[in-house]
């Protein structure tokens, strides 16, 4: 039984600070992506994929009814013979249902496959944590089941993406390297349109981008919005 949710906007939950070293660790090896124009330049690509990852999400969204509950991430993990703790499942919950409506959209749901696909390039630094080398296995089952084949290089644009943002590697986005990155980019008005997009990514305000939120405000960029709308069914 859940109950309180608390408001806990520390971000030190041990998946949160896992994360952050996970990005550190990717960052250490640099970026492909030169600017963060290129990175727009691929929002077309980078959509087309994502989408095809509804499929994924309708499997564990049992009830059709827009949102993975609790009961139905359980499930789900379940079926596939995945095995986690009650804590486990919590953690993971909790890190994607971002707005803390006890249910995870479409676009938390990549978030949260984005996320444990960062986690399983370092999974040699945390052997321990079993949930996530279980969650790897769960992704590249539902992978192959699913048929997502970009989606590996999908997610690793977004990696990549990030740590071309994340200029003094300690995991997070401030407004400084926002302004820089756009900077670079050759933009006019670089400042205003920084801010701008440093605004749509830094969720709870509090003046600095995790991953996490990179991901969430990605998904409104490429135009994936929290699903719900019955004409975009096919
Ligand atoms: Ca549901
Ligand atoms: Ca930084
Ligand atoms: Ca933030």
């Amino acid at each position: 039984m859940g109950g309180v949710v608390g408001k806990s906007e520390s971000p030190e939950t041990k998946l949160e600070a896992k994360m952050v070293e996970a990005m550190q660790h990717r960052a250490s090896k640099g970026t492909t992506i030169k600017s963060f124009n290129s990175i727009i330049l691929k929002f077309p690509k980078i959509d087309h994929t994502l989408r095809k990852c509804k499929a994924i999400f309708e499997q564990f969204d049992e009830d059709s009814n827009g949102a993975i509950d609790h009961e139905e991430l359980k499930k789900c993990l379940h079926k596939l013979q995945v095995c986690f703790t009650e804590e486990e499942i919590e953690d993971l919950f909790k890190a994607c249902d971002m707005n803390e409506d006890m249910g995870i959209k479409f676009n938390e749901f990549i978030v949260l496959l984005c996320l444990v696909y960062l986690l399983k390039d370092n999974a040699t630094e945390f052997e321990a944590v079993s949930f996530l080398t279980l969650l790897r296995f769960s992704l590249s089952f539902l992978k192959s089941r699913m048929g997502v084949p970009n989606l590996e290089a999908t997610f690793e644009t977004l990696v990549d993406a990030f740590v071309l943002l994340d200029k003094n590697k300690d995991g997070y986005v401030s407004k400084n390297e926002m302004v820089q990155a756009i900077n670079e980019s050759g933009e006019r008005s670089s400042g205003p349109i920084a801010t701008k997009r440093f605004e749509e990514m830094d969720w709870d305000k509090n003046g600095s981008v995790s991953f996490k939120e990179f991901l969430l405000a990605f998904t409104t960029w490429v135009g994936i919005e929290e699903v719900g709308d019955d004409d975009e069914h096919h």
